[in-house]
């Protein structure tokens, strides 16, 4: 049984989350995602999600590709969670290129390329431009 780990935040889910987490599932025979916690996001990104985490990882948890959901309550814990989930491979995006190498010593890690022209910042920015 080869584990595939993945992590985000998954917010204002759109076509780009699916194509990478469909993509991370090919690799192996079980997927698993941590759905980062709100409060990482207000450290990280200064501001809360627009979905609360509960939601996030409803939204993921019902996806067929994925077997298994976690919230990510930081991102030092990486190593530790590969672990725990006996991951083989992690897979992210490819806006993380290299920020992961240190979890080598653990498993495999891939960056994939990113699906181009869409990200929930730019969908956040169409829908605020919205006239009322
Ligand atoms: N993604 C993608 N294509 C897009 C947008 C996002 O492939 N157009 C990928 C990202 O590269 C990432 C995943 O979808 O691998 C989730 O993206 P985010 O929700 O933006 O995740 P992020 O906030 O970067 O959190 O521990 C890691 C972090 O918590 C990742």
């Amino acid at each position: 049984m080869k584990k595939i780990i993945t992590f985000g935040t998954f917010d204002v889910f759109h076509v780009g989350h699916i194509n990478i987490l469909e993509r991370a599932a090919s690799y192996g025979d079980k997927l698993i995602v941590g759905v980062s916690s709100d409060e990482l996001n207000l450290s990280k990104k200064k501001r809360y999600p627009i979905y609360s985490q509960n939601d996030r990882v409803k939204i993921i948890s019902s996806l067929r590709f994925v077997d298994e959901v976690f919230i990510e309550e930081s991102l030092d814990l990486k190593l530790e969670y590969i672990k725990q989930y006996d991951a083989k491979i992690l897979v992210m995006g490819d806006d993380w290129a290299g920020r992961f190498d240190w979890v080598k010593e653990a498993c495999d890690v891939i960056y994939l390329a990113r699906t181009p022209s869409i990200s929930t910042t730019e969908i956040i920015e169409v829908v605020r431009s919205l006239p009322r």
